[in-house]
């Protein structure tokens, strides 16, 4: 741990990056995937769970925490870290993103964006300088600047006007951060898939020297192919020397096939939501537990893992519990899935520091394709 800010790069390996961030609240081990706690809870985990799965580090979400329980109650409460029971970093994502995907009603200015709450149809407007301003209320140790993303397919002046936008906005949020040593505020890379594009936001982003750089507007809605044609794009154009993330990705493949393009971070919704919709990420690829053919499977879903919920509970059991729609079906898949997730995670990093990252993915891959046991 350090009282700054501070990405190590360790070693490359076939494409493949790994690293650590270090930061006062403690130390992210990269290629890293960081949980999603949208609300301040990642959904049906216990936070000490979600840290013995090996967990460095979590999300939380701008957009939702400002309107409940907004972020000056969690400033009085002392802080998001402290309310929600995790001392260790957390990311918050800066608002834009959520707003065009949850809220109804929206009007996006060269000020901000002013939009209304999911939550009670509320009015409510958010700069770039205000979304700093809350990430900093809730005490973020990563701070997202506020950015537009594109949904794709979308017309290239449009996906030019939101990044040119964005990169306006990269500047503002870079002000109103200021200097904070132990913090960080990372810019995002826009451009749909318009491979200039995408090289004029990463440059630009580049020479405002922030701390780190996230790719934004991938996986929303284009192919995979797309998606590794922006990164190999993007990537050169990015600092070696700062953490890039890839931001709302992804599959196990996704993450496999982009750690080999040079990403570090990423965050994804996917372990937790598909855990609670009764779908499992295993070593042999995915599971749905709702299936007839597991209604009498006394056996785990991996006998190999260290994982409780993966290692002890019979897939006979949470097939009930999730045809049941019980609480606790949802909360051994997502526990199984956030498991497996961090396994994966902890493999590529073990593979890039024995030099053995490019087998280390066939091998994978190879073990997915064989199907379930
Ligand atoms: N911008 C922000 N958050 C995001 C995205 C983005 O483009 C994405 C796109 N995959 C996920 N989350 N601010």
């Amino acid at each position: 741990m350090t009282e700054n800010f501070q990405f190590t790069l360790k070693k490359t390996d076939a494409g493949a990056r790994l690293g650590e961030v270090s930061m006062p609240r403690g130390t992210i081990r990269t290629p890293a995937f960081m949980p999603v706690g949208t609300v301040g809870t990642v959904k049906a985990m216990y936070l000490e769970q979600v840290r013995d799965t090996g967990a460095d580090i979590i999300l939380g979400n701008t957009y939702h925490l400002m309107l409940r329980p907004t972020a000056e109650r969690v400033a009085r409460l002392g802080g998001l870290h402290k309310l929600i029971r995790w001392e260790h970093p957390i990311l918050t994502d800066s608002g834009g993103f959520q707003v065009m995907s949850l809220s109804g009603l929206r009007k996006l200015d060269e000020q901000g964006v002013t939009f209304k709450s999911h939550v009670d149809g509320s009015l409510h407007h958010m700069s770039p300088e205000r979304s700093i301003e809350i990430q900093g209320l809730l005490d973020s140790d990563i701070q997202m600047q506020l950015d537009e993303c594109v949904a794709l397919p979308a017309e290239p002046r449009e996906i030019e006007r939101a990044m040119e936008l964005s990169l306006r906005w990269a500047e503002r949020c870079k002000i109103a951060f200021g200097n904070q040593p132990g913090k960080a505020m990372f810019g995002i890379v826009q451009g749909g898939d318009v491979p200039a594009l995408r090289v004029r936001s990463a440059a630009a982003l580049t020479d405002l020297d922030l701390k780190g750089y996230a790719v934004g507007g991938l996986a929303v809605g284009e192919p995979q192919d797309v998606m590794l044609k922006m990164l190999e794009e993007t990537l050169p154009v990015l600092p070696t020397e700062k953490p890039r993330y890839l931001m709302g990705v992804g599959t196990p493949d996704d993450i496999l096939k982009s750690v080999a393009r040079g990403i570090d971070m990423f965050d994804c919704v996917m372990p937790t939501r598909s855990g609670r919709h009764g779908l499992a990420f295993t070593r042999r690829g995915k599971v749905n537990i709702r299936n007839a053919r597991h209604a009498e499977d006394m056996r785990p879903l991996d006998d190999q893992s260290n994982c409780t919920a993966s290692r002890d509970y019979s897939r006979a059991y949470l097939h009930h519990l999730v045809r049941a729609n019980e609480a606790l079906g949802g909360m051994l898949l997502s526990w199984h899935n956030l498991a497996y997730y961090q396994e994966l995670m902890q493999g590529i990093r073990k593979a890039i520091a024995e030099g053995r990252f490019a087998d280390f993915m066939a091998e994978t891959q190879a073990e997915w394709a064989r199907g379930d046991l």
